[in-house]
């Protein structure tokens, strides 16, 4: 395509002509959305609602502003500083439909790391209604074993003594509010869109813990007036690749640095509790809930640990992509063997939701075969995310007598993908994880101690003390050890 044109504001008349994009007027948006962690899901999920929500309604009062706390969000912020916030979102639909669109509702970006002040007196600012957060599992700072906030941590150190100048994501929640006090200003909302449990609870908790050090009196004001709601938060984005960047620029004559791309499927089930207003996201398919928990457990345990299945043991088979996961009978045959009879007895009750159908959607979700979602995604971060979408399970049903075979072999696997870090093939897989080398080091003694690696107490808790779910990891770590052909060991269990 002849013209190719740099995706920015002064562009978009132009662009509109091949992309659909923002047609509100993007230079009346007040920031009443705070967002700490710019990232893919962000942007495909919140940024997409109320890019929806300005279409619709025109509501000025809630642009987004985003923010990045760590060195490593210099790239978006650079990146959206150049396109005036703006970006693609890719829609790719199984059937092969892709629907790129123009999404308009970020409209500055400030990093944390460069002038902490500035990025306090934003979330401080009476515009400000809400501060909404994607900080990853791992990035709520508390002891997956015991859920107690981590004091330890040197950064937390560093925020409880310099509050001018934080780094945590708890340091700039407590400078901001200070400051909302000390105006006379409503407190704003802290929403956490992160894949928790209870995110908004814990959120809440860890703050107290950590204002409570700083400042007592600021800690009472926090826990009378700020609400946390609890959300849960869902659609399927992949990592951006260059294949996606190309796509846009080739396709459409548009340079975009990082375009998004996601699946069709969108949900947000949000409970309705809000400090200083809130957008009305239920216009754009938000649902609003008194009580979100049975939502976040439904997904947490089928749709997250599903993935988690499907990552580790993908993974060490071989397959690249969870789609190529669903292309394996054997791989479809035992997540459904999962969610049928380890995850689903431990669901609460979902008013109006069957289950089945839910089970369903998620295997045909998984399947798409545009999305391409690297196992290498899913399986990052595992020390994070496992003890809250797969050994939580395995507790429960150990705790209840009921089966805990098909999550206990993921756990074996997960040792032997720490330990060697290659595939069946003695391919190396790529592996992404806050301890990586904690968790090569207890996975390397599996040799001698056979149960090393589920003595690691901050991630399985007392559970090598379990015997029925140590005898059981026990002899399929050996197996594994053994045969690294990770799908026999599958088929022998269906
Ligand atoms: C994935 C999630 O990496 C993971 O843990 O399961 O990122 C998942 O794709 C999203 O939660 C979908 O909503």
């Amino acid at each position: 395509m002849e013209n190719t044109l740099q995706l920015n504001q002064q562009n978009l008349n132009q662009i509109a002509a091949r992309i659909p994009c923002p047609a509100y007027p993007r230079n009346e948006l007040k920031a009443g959305m705070v967002h700490i962690g710019v990232g893919g899901f962000h942007r495909a999920h919140q940024a997409f609602y109320t890019h929806k929500l300005q279409e619709k309604l025109n509501a000025p009062a809630w642009g987004i502003c985003g923010i990045g706390l760590r060195e490593g969000d210099r790239k978006m912020h650079d990146v959206l500083k150049m396109q005036d916030g703006l970006y693609t979102l890719i829609v790719k639909h199984p059937d092969g439909t892709i629907a790129p669109q123009i999404i308009g509702s970020i409209t500055d970006f400030l990093l944390g790391v460069d002038d902490p002040m500035f990025v306090i007196a934003r979330m401080a600012d009476s515009a400000t209604k809400i501060v909404s957060l994607t900080i990853t599992e791992g990035g709520y700072n508390f002891n997956p074993s015991t859920g107690e906030f981590d004091f330890g941590n040197p950064d937390t150190q560093h925020d409880l003594k310099n509050p001018d100048s934080p780094k945590t994501v708890y340091g700039f929640l407590t400078a901001a509010l200070k400051k909302r006090r000390d105006a006379g200003l409503k407190a704003f909302t802290v929403l956490s869109c992160d894949n928790i449990q209870h995110n908004g609870d814990v959120t809440r908790a860890m703050l107290l813990s950590f204002a409570k050090e700083q400042n007592a009196a600021l800690a009472t004001w926090i826990e009378r007036e700020v609400c946390f709601p609890n959300s849960m938060v869902d659609r399927i984005t992949p990592v951006t690749t260059q294949a996606d960047i190309a796509y846009v620029a080739e396709t459409y004559g548009i340079e975009d640095a990082w375009p998004v791309t996601c699946e069709p499927f969108i949900q947000w089930v949000v409970e309705d509790k809000f400090s200083d207003g809130r957008p009305e996201f239920e216009k754009v398919g938000v649902q609003f809930v008194p009580d979100v928990k049975p939502y976040e457990k439904m997904k947490l345990r089928l749709l997250n640990a599903g993935h988690s299945v499907l990552g580790i043991l993908g993974a060490l088979h071989g397959h690249k992509t969870i789609n190529a996961c669903m292309e394996d009978k054997t791989f479809v045959t035992y997540l459904r063997a999962f969610m049928d009879k380890e995850a689903t007895p431990v669901l609460d009750e979902v008013k109006g939701i069957d289950l089945t159908a839910y089970k369903d959607s998620l295997e045909a979700r998984f399947a798409n075969p545009n999305i391409k979602d690297s196992v290498s995604r899913i399986c990052s971060e595992s020390s994070a995310k496992l003890p809250k979408f797969l050994i939580a399970t395995l507790q429960e049903n150990l705790a209840a007598d009921k089966s805990i075979e098909y999550a206990t072999l993921v756990m074996a696997a997960w040792c032997y993908y720490s330990d060697k870090q290659t595939d069946k093939n003695g391919q190396p897989l790529e592996i992404i994880d806050a301890l990586s080398t904690e968790l090569y080091e207890a996975a390397k003694q599996t040799i001698t101690d056979p149960l090393a690696f589920i003595k690691q107490q901050s991630l399985f808790g007392d559970l090598a003390k379990n015997e029925r779910f140590a005898e059981l990891y026990g002899a399929m770590v050996q197996k594994i050890y053994a045969d690294a052909n990770i799908k026999k060991h599958m088929q022998e269990m269906l």
